[in-house]
């Protein structure tokens, strides 16, 4: 995969040069911004549109420096290259001063050779910039709160697949946290802090609303897919989220049909009368209702029976290497069944290999989602995966047929 590159530079002259050497290096994806402003201006409409930045460090306005310490807070994942005339010790000093904040792939001397600038672009690897870091702790209630007020939160995209004809089915949105020490971290660490606190509300919000913008932004490209978002049982008992959610949907001129709620099951504890209110009026306006992690739960069955969902998601603990495994494939097996007998749509999450591709297929399991088919990965990355799937597709459903 190849990056896409923003240059920022004060000298229209090197900008121009640049951008010509990088084409002819065979490069697409080329950017151009003549001063630090401008580039975070490009970055904050999109700040995953940007795989690498080659930075100046000497410009009037916005020096270098500052720059890259607010993209180092920002919700900027990409990697940057220094490029600059004033020495190599200043920009290892540079480097020093943002730590462990940005992934700095090197530094060059001005004019930079393509042997050079091409050994740097070389060590871009995607997954460095969008994997979430495991190491930060659980969050207190203050570092949530912060991140509501200042907006922390960031989207990542799993793809899903119809597992018979292999066409791109829809997207499960997942929340990470863009945490100015921990840098970019999994939803683990914050979601049990935010239930428990009072912050949920405003999180699943702020998340209702960006993947519905990021719904209305495919479906105006004419990419038609679904939206899967994560609802936490603690937002089902506040009354009236039903209908904010349905006012949010269509105030972006998008359609409920069109998403699909995934419910955890272990949070959905009693079924008091106010969660399946909010279901049942989600159901009415046409929400997809599925319940998440299917089998690990307590009492999964008595929640299929109450609430209308329309989709039944197989924990990926009875998903991955089921195929021999004699246990868990007669569970797989059934809740297949079962799903199908409610007349729900069956996804298996946790596809990991080739092997538990096939069997969902031969089973008769709807639509998968896993590291095979593709991990969760910024809004951005979305089309590229697409243009590799084309082709991973046709393998995958050719192969025993
Ligand atoms: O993103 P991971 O890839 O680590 O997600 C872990 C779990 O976090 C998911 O299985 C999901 O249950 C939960 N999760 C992810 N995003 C959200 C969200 O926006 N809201 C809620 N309530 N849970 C989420
Ligand atoms: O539906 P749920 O919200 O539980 O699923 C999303 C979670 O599952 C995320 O944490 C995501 O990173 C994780 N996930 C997605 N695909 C796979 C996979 O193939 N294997 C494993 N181990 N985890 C996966
Ligand atoms: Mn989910």
């Amino acid at each position: 995969m190849q990056p896409s590159v923003l240059l920022v530079d004060d000298d229209a002259f090197m900008l121009g040069m640049q951008s010509s050497m990088l084409r002819s290096m065979g490069y697409g994806m080329i950017g151009t911004a003549i001063s630090s402003e401008a580039a975070l201006l490009t970055l904050s409409n999109d700040p995953q549109s940007v795989d690498v930045i080659i930075c100046d460090l000497n410009m009037p306005g916005m020096d270098g420096v500052e720059f890259l310490q607010r993209l180092a807070a920002s919700a900027f994942f990409g990697s940057v290259i220094l490029l600059s005339g004033e020495g190599m010790r200043v920009m290892h000093t540079v480097q020093k001063l943002l730590g462990t904040r940005l992934v700095v792939l090197g530094a060059l001397e001005k004019p930079a050779g393509r042997t050079a600038l091409q050994a740097l672009l070389d060590r871009w690897t995607p997954l460095i910039a969008s994997a979430p870091s495991v190491e930060a702790p659980p969050f207190t209630a203050d570092e949530v709160h912060t991140a509501n007020r200042l907006r922390q939160w960031v989207l990542h995209y799993q793809p899903k697949v119809d597992l018979r004809t292999g066409a791109f089915a829809g997207a499960e949105a997942l929340v990470r946290c863009n945490h100015p020490d921990y840098g970019l971290v999994a939803p683990d660490r914050f979601i049990r802090t935010a239930e428990e606190c009072g912050a949920i509300d405003s999180l699943t919000g702020w998340v209702l609303q960006a993947a519905i913008e990021q719904q209305a932004c495919w479906q105006s490209a004419g990419l038609k897919m679904r939206m899967a978002v994560n609802v936490s049982m603690d937002n089902l008992r506040a009354p009236g989220f039903a209908h904010r959610v349905g006012d949010l949907v269509r105030n972006k001129g998008t359609s409920p049909q069109d998403f699909t709620l995934e419910v955890t099951e272990s949070r959905l504890l009693s079924p008091s009368p106010v969660p399946l209110e909010n279901l049942v009026r989600l159901r009415l306006q046409r929400f997809g209702l599925s319940i998440d992690d299917f089998g690990t739960g307590h009492s999964s069955l008595a929640h299929l029976r109450d609430v209308p969902f329309t989709e039944l998601k197989v924990d990926r603990s009875f998903v991955h290497n089921a195929r021999h495994n004699q246990i868990i494939r007669p569970i797989l097996e059934g809740s297949l069944g079962l799903a199908k007998r409610l007349g729900m749509q069956a996804v298996a999450e946790g596809v990991e290999s080739e092997d538990d591709w096939h069997l969902l297929r031969e089973i008769g399991c709807d639509i998968g989602q896993g590291y095979l088919i593709g991990r969760p990965m910024p809004s951005a990355r979305i089309p590229q995966w697409l243009d590799q799937w084309q082709t991973r597709r046709a393998s995958l459903v050719l192969a025993r047929e």
